[in-house]
C-alpha cells in the first residue's frame, strides 16, 4: 500500500534519527518531491477586485499618511502563501496610495520594482534625479539600488500596483536597503529627459549600459495603446496572446530588469485564447475592456484595474467578453537567465 511504503521501517527511522542529530538527512525520502517531474506550486489563481479593495486602500489613507508608513501600500497577498508577503513564489505585489499633497519619501534597496498606473494622473516618482510624471496605464521602472521617492502635487489621490522581487532577493539572502538624507530628491534632470536619451530609438553615442536595468524608466500608456492599435489593424492575433508585447530594454534588446518581466496584451472583442502554459507564474492588470480567465479549473472575471495571478504551469484561456487590454509581469526575466524557463502551447 501507497501509505505503508511512505513510513519507513524501524530500522530506517532510527538511522534517520541518528543521522538527524548530525544535520543530515536520507535524499532517497524526498528525491521525488524535491525533484518534482513538472512544476508543482502552493500559489493559487486568485482575483482582486478593485472595487472591493478600493475602499479599503481609502481607509488605510485615513489611518497612515504616505510619510509615516514610508510606503502606504496594501500587500496582495497569495492566498496560498499567507504571511509571506508573496504574490507569486518570486514576486511580491501591492496596492500604493499616495494622496494630494504627500511624499513617500526617499530610500533605495536592491530590490527592483516595477510601478503600473491604476488610478490618478500626474504625481510624480522621481529615480535618480529625474522625475516623471505618472497617468494610468504608464510602467515605470525602479531598478535596483536607485535612490526613489514619489510624491503627488496633484489634486486627486494616485493609486498604482507595486511589482518588486522582494522574495526572489531574500531566497537568495541579498537584501540591502538605506534610507535618504532627504524626502524628496534634488532633481538635476529635467522632466523628459531619460525619455530624450533613451527611449527615442536613438541612444547616447558613447553610452554603455552600466546595468541590465532599461535606461528607460517610463513607458507611457499613450504610446503602447497606438503600437497595439495598429497591430490589431494590421493582421491577426497570435492565437494563444492575441496582440503581445513584451517591455523591453532598448539597449540589450532583453527585458526592462534582470529579475522582473513585463508585458502588454490586446484581445479583439470575443477573442477565446488558445490553452497555454509557462513556468513564470504571471500577476495580471486589467487596463482596459472586461472578460474572464479560465485557469485551474477556477473563472476569475474581470474588468478594469482588477489584478489577478495565474500560477506557475498552469493552463489557462482567456475569454474577452469586450476588446480588452491587460497587463501582466513575471519573473521569466529571471527564469530565462538561469535557463529555467519553458511554455507550452495547446491547440
Ligand atoms: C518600495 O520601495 C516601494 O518605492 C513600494 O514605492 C513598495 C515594498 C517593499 C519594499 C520597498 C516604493 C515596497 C517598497
Amino acid at each position: 500500500m501507497a501509505d505503508d511504503a511512505r513510513i519507513p521501517a524501524p530500522e530506517r527511522a532510527a538511522f534517520y534519527d541518528r543521522i538527524g542529530a548530525h544535520s543530515m538527512a536520507p535524499l532517497w525520502e524526498s528525491l521525488h518531491v524535491l525533484v518534482s517531474k513538472q512544476p508543482v506550486t502552493p500559489v493559487k489563481p486568485h482575483l482582486w477586485s478593485y472595487d472591493q479593495v478600493r475602499p479599503y486602500l481609502m481607509e488605510a489613507g485615513g489611518l497612515i499618511t504616505a510619510k509615516e508608513a514610508e510606503r502606504r501600500v496594501l500587500i496582495l497577498e497569495n492566498p496560498g502563501l499567507p504571511g509571506k508577503a508573496s504574490v507569486t513564489h518570486s514576486l511580491y505585489a501591492g496596492l500604493q496610495l499616495v494622496l494630494p499633497g504627500e511624499v513617500a519619501p526617499g530610500h533605495r534597496h536592491t530590490q527592483t520594482a516595477l510601478r503600473f498606473i491604476l488610478e490618478g494622473c500626474d504625481a510624480f516618482t522621481a529615480v535618480d534625479g529625474e522625475r516623471t510624471l505618472m497617468r494610468p496605464g504608464d510602467l515605470v521602472i525602479t531598478p535596483s539600488w536607485t535612490w526613489h521617492d514619489h510624491g503627488n502635487d496633484s489634486d486627486r489621490p494616485m493609486v498604482w500596483l507595486d511589482a518588486l522581487d522582494i522574495p526572489l532577493v531574500g531566497f537568495f539572502d541579498a537584501s540591502f536597503a538605506e534610507a535618504a538624507n532627504a524626502d524628496s530628491q534634488e532633481v538635476s534632470r529635467p522632466l523628459g529627459d531619460s525619455t530624450a536619451r533613451y527611449a527615442s530609438n536613438l541612444l547616447p553615442v558613447d553610452w554603455k549600459p552600466a546595468t541590465q536595468n532599461s535606461p528607460i524608466f517610463n513607458y507611457p500608456y499613450a504610446r503602447t495603446r497606438e503600437a497595439l492599435t495598429t497591430l490589431a489593424a494590421n493582421g491577426d492575433p497570435d492565437p494563444h496572446h492575441g496582440y503581445k508585447m513584451r517591455y523591453v530594454n532598448p539597449a540589450s534588446g532583453g527585458h526592462v530588469t534582470p529579475t522582473i518581466s513585463a508585458f502588454v496584451q490586446l484581445l479583439p472583442q470575443g477573442f477565446a485564447s488558445a490553452p497555454y502554459r509557462s513556468t513564470d507564474g504571471t500577476v495580471y492588470s486589467v487596463v482596459e475592456g472586461e472578460g474572464r480567465t479560465v485557469v485551474g479549473g477556477q473563472t476569475l472575471s474581470w474588468k478594469p484595474r482588477d489584478v489577478f495571478v495565474v500560477p506557475s504551469w498552469a493552463e489557462h484561456v482567456h475569454h474577452a467578453t469586450s476588446e480588452a487590454v491587460l497587463f501582466s509581469f513575471s519573473d521569466r526575466s529571471a527564469q530565462e537567465k538561469l535557463g529555467l524557463w519553458r511554455e507550452r502551447r495547446a491547440a
